[in-house]
């Protein structure tokens, strides 16, 4: 057997990249390069492999180790799970710093790789510098913290471990339903560790994507239902997006007549325009989206994971037995809400749809409601878009402004705060990979950071990051990264002076906002300039000050090449209501408060319009 004498970090490097995945004939590389932030643990094993084959993969140095995940994580998502990036951290602060860009990623069923550092394997000098001793368990580091938010998990304690654990990664990875985070952590004496590895660990590997389709009966039982039914309604989740099945989506929509509803990963599987398309569905739901999906009798999921937000906490889907349909490449989540499980590929399962359903349509009326629904709610789009609201303007037009003044093929990035919900509703998505919001996790900070990945992952497009002064304030520092790379990123900082989502949500508890201010403690405003600090970065930054400049200014960062930031202040006051949704958020049960005793009446009430979806 021919052997290859290299460390540990070399041979990981070596294999990483040799990977590559294929999907539908076409075979590209799986990773795209290695963020990373050298330390304690990295600096001299996998530091040196970066260093000496700059060849093999691309060093991209960041400045916080969440972040960069998120900017992996972000890449992933725009190449449909197909590629994503490697992260290695030192040990300790770096490697838990990578916690939360984990659970976002495996949350969100996204590819990264994570490589932190770890303590001693020999256990000789212990305790090293960052090393958090646990007094029962010798072998417990702090990168234990990554096992609950990966989808693997290893610890490379001898060389040769590496081989066995490198291709179990790579099957998590590149697993349509396992897919999320990977933490492979490298003991740092190993990493500089030499052996004698078998040169075929090294040569090209094809990971195949398949796309797996339920059992043919399944298929006709789904379909004799579908035909059947009265009012179906389907939701469509990012899994249409990843398997590519927007154009077999529109077929099936167009022709069968049933009305789409889409959640926040799957939003764009249709143009806001296509007939079928009702847009956001569940607690950030459109009118017409929630009116149709309250009376449906049979509901069909395509890729989505079913968040209380697509269903109203269980409360979307209102008609006494409604039943369940789902699409869902992960059994995990086909069988939920007791659906009839179409366990496969969303694309190949849509198709196969497509044949039994030939010749059939549901009931004209149903199609003229669905019709009618669309176009009063495009009214109320172009309403909140238009509201001339003085003298600042409503975030509602700052979210229309960016949409009219970008391509088609611009990407729209975003994670928490009030602005997912409004993009939700609002946003009109013209291309699958167009609308880009972070809402399994709504990490606040993956904005800037995702972003990036977006960018990375396809420069053809202008990226629009939409971020609140609050995400900001946690996580801007990437916009360096952003530089450094020559990555242009338009970020619009939409700035109401604190957390809004949060404090209206406190309001409608009863709560009065409380601790969502952004002031002193003597009551007087903090008076923070986020521009200043953008431009203290190394962004070029614009003012605005009211629409009219938020306008200028969007179509003046179209003509500039590195990254922009439009600082935009809009009136906190001016928020966009819901649409006959609901979000369960339990209430104080005894309180002395007279608004929280009325927020508890109104919640008990609400509640009581929630369903167990029990029905199969
Ligand atoms: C890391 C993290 N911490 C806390 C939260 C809870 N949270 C959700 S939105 C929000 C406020 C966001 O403020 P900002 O970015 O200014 O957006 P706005 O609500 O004002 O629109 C908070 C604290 C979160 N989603 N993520
Ligand atoms: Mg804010």
């Amino acid at each position: 057997m021919r052997t290859v004498r290299l460390t540990m970090s070399q041979a990981l490097l070596r294999f990483l990249a040799a990977q590559a995945v294929e999907r539908d004939g076409a075979t590209h590389r799986f990773f795209a390069g290695c963020f990373g932030i050298f330390g304690h643990g990295n600096v001299a094993g996998l530091g040196q492999a970066l260093q000496e084959r700059p060849d093999l993969l691309t060093f991209y140095p960041a400045r916080n180790e969440q972040a960069m995940v998120h900017a992996a994580a972000g890449y992933a998502r725009m190449r449909n799970r197909l590629g994503t990036l490697a992260c290695t951290s030192s040990i300790g602060p770096g490697a838990t710093n990578m916690v939360t860009g984990a659970a976002c990623a495996t949350i969100n069923r996204l590819p990264v790789l994570l490589l932190p550092a770890d303590t001693f394997s020999s256990r000789r000098p212990d305790p090293v510098l960052q090393q958090l001793e646990v007094p029962w368990r010798g072998e417990c580091s702090v990168n234990d913290c990554l096992q609950p938010v990966s989808r693997y998990w290893d610890r490379i304690s001898r060389p040769e471990q590496l081989v066995p654990a490198a291709l179990a990664a790579m099957r998590v990875l590149t697993s349509q339903a396992d897919t999320g985070a990977v933490t492979l952590a490298l003991p740092q004496d190993v990493q500089a560790e030499a052996y004698e590895y078998p040169a075929d660990f090294f040569e090209p590997r094809v990971w195949r994507v398949s796309r797996p389709l339920p059992e043919a009966p399944a298929i006709d039982r789904a379909a004799g239902l579908i035909r059947s039914a009265q009012r179906p309604f389907l939701v469509a989740g990012g899994g249409v997006i990843y398997s590519d099945a927007s154009a077999a989506l529109a077929r099936v929509a167009q022709r069968s007549g049933i009305p789409v509803g889409e959640t926040q990963a799957g939003k764009g599987s249709l143009p806001y325009d296509h007939p079928s398309c009702m847009g956001a569905v569940g607690a950030s739901g459109t009118l017409a989206a929630n009116r149709l999906a309250a009376q449906a009798d049979l509901v069909i999921g395509v890729g989505t994971r079913w968040s209380d937000f697509t269903t109203a906490s269980k409360t979307a889907f209102g008609a006494g037995g409604v039943r369940f349909i789902n699409v869902n490449v992960a059994d995990f989540d086909a069988l939920k809400h007791s659906a009839l499980a179409l366990t496969g590929d969303a694309r190949a399962t849509l198709e196969a749809l497509e044949e039994r359903l030939a010749g059939w349509a549901v009931a004209p009326g149903y199609r003229q409601l669905a019709a009618r629904l669309q176009s009063e709610w495009a009214t109320e789009v172009d309403r909140l878009y238009h509201l001339r609201h003085a003298p600042l303007p409503a975030q509602s037009e700052v979210l229309g402004a960016v949409n009219e003044l970008s391509g088609a093929r611009d990407v729209v990035v975003c994670a928490a705060g009030s602005m997912p919900g409004d993009l939700h509703k609002l946003w009109r998505t013209r291309d699958p990979k167009g609308y880009h919001v972070e809402y399994g996790y709504s990490t606040m900070g993956y904005e800037i950071a995702g972003g990036l990945g977006v960018k990375m992952a396809d420069p053809s497009r202008e990226v629009y990051v939409l971020v609140g002064d609050g995400s900001y304030l946690m996580m801007a520092q990437e916009i360096v990264t952003s530089l450094q790379e020559g990555l242009k990123l338009t970020i619009v900082l939409v700035d109401n002076q604190g957390y809004s989502s949060i404090r209206a949500l406190s309001r409608s508890l009863g709560t009065g906002g409380f601790g969502t201010q952004l002031q002193r403690r003597d009551g007087a405003p903090l008076r923070i300039d986020l521009a200043a600090n953008a431009e203290g970065l190394g962004a070029q930054v614009l003012r605005t000050h009211n629409i009219e400049e938020v306008r200028d200014a969007l179509l003046a960062a179209r003509g500039m090449d590195q990254t922009v930031v439009i600082h935009a202040p809009v009136d906190k006051e001016a928020g966009v209501g819901g649409y006959e949704s609901w979000w369960d958020v339990p209430v104080a049960e005894v309180s002395e408060t007279a608004s929280v005793q009325d927020a508890r009446r109104a919640y008990e009430e609400a509640g009581g319009h929630r369903r167990w979806y029990l029905r199969q």
